[in-house]
């Protein structure tokens, strides 16, 4: 068994790739805000049973969704991390209506779109969740507002997701490369696990959520019919922790549009753009069905997406039976 100590801390790693670079130089104090934030909802979540933090707020939030207590306190955990990061300029949040503006500084040179707890009906029961952000650039002087959010998911320099499973992992995406961390509890430190991921050529796994089929579109019906063949369905109910298995194991994940989701059901701005970049990095792909997902200009804050994400040769074979059918 390997000691964390052979392992590279977030800051070394950190160290060696953003510090001083041009595009990346900041990003650091980004991602240890993140990996802050991480540790402490990580303790939350664990604890939330016997401290009385599972359940709901009996609020509604901006989606319709019933907001549960960890939702509210995931949000409050990263805005104010961000915040204190004096590097973001702009939060766009699944749980708030409107951005959260801090500062309009050449310093604060980072924007935000997060979904601070994917996964969320999976709060009470132990399940595996975790949360997701998109990383964009903001040049010095640009004004802050909503247009500065509402950019193609192309236009990313970095995402990242946590997922809060059997065990904690920080995963990090920057152009071509995508690394995990996984937390030590005995010292709340990440540690680098895996460097350079990339989606395996098997296939083992697809992830659709089945109980949808008789409103799917005849060509998901076919698709899926496909997928079946060879391989097991695994689904989570938690997008992040559904990709994380397919990233790592191989597989595709899709929640297309049908006739209740009729635009699809997932957020292009906190699920769909992030975890896409991720994919993209990891020699995957992520797709609506049309055209690449990171493509599509947004037109709202919180717009919805149908979403087909994971390796590229499951990808495109279910974009081109959904085309023949
Ligand atoms: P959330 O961000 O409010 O948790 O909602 C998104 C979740 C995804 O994590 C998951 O893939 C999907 O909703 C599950 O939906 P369904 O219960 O319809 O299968
Ligand atoms: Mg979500």
């Amino acid at each position: 068994m390997t000691s964390s100590s052979s392992h590279l801390t977030l800051k070394e790693f950190c160290d060696s790739n953003y510090k001083g670079s041009e595009t990346y130089d900041g990003l650091e104090t980004v991602l240890y805000g993140i990996a802050s934030g991480a540790k402490n909802l990580e303790s939350q979540i664990r604890n939330g049973n016997l401290l009385g933090m599972l359940g709901a707020t009996g609020d509604m939030n901006i989606q319709g969704e019933i907001v549960q207590q960890l939702d509210a306190i995931s949000s409050d955990t990263f805005v104010q991390e961000f915040k204190d990061s004096k590097q973001v300029a702009m939060v766009g949040c699944e749980e708030i209506e409107h951005p959260v503006t801090f500062g309009d500084s050449d310093q604060h040179k980072f924007i935000v779109l997060m979904d601070p707890l994917d996964g969320s009906s999976n709060i009470d029961v132990a399940v595996s969740i975790g949360s997701i952000f998109g990383i964009w650039k903001r040049e010095p002087s640009t004004p802050l507002n909503a247009d500065l959010l509402l950019r193609p998911g192309a236009e990313q320099i970095g995402a990242v997701y946590v997922v809060y499973g059997s065990c904690t992992v920080l995963v990090i995406a920057t152009e071509g490369t995508v690394n995990e961390f996984t937390m030590n509890p005995k010292d709340g430190e990440f540690y680098l696990t895996s460097a350079n991921l990339k989606y395996p050529d098997k296939t083992p796994y697809y992830s659709v959520n089945d109980g949808n089929t008789a409103k799917w579109i005849d060509g998901i019906v076919e698709a899926v019919d496909q997928l079946r063949e060879g391989r097991s369905q695994r689904y989570i109910g938690s997008l992040v922790a559904d990709f994380h298995r397919n990233i790592i194991k191989g597989g595709v994940f899709l929640y297309t549009a049908d006739t209740k989701n009729t635009v699809g059901r997932l957020r292009l701005m906190y699920e769909a753009n992030p975890l896409g970049y991720v994919s993209v990095q990891a020699g995957g792909a992520v797709s609506n069905g049309i055209e690449n997902i990171l493509d599509i200009k947004p037109v709202e804050l919180h717009q919805r997406v149908p979403l087909i994400i994971g390796n590229k040769m499951l990808v495109e074979q279910i974009i081109e039976t959904v085309k023949k059918t």
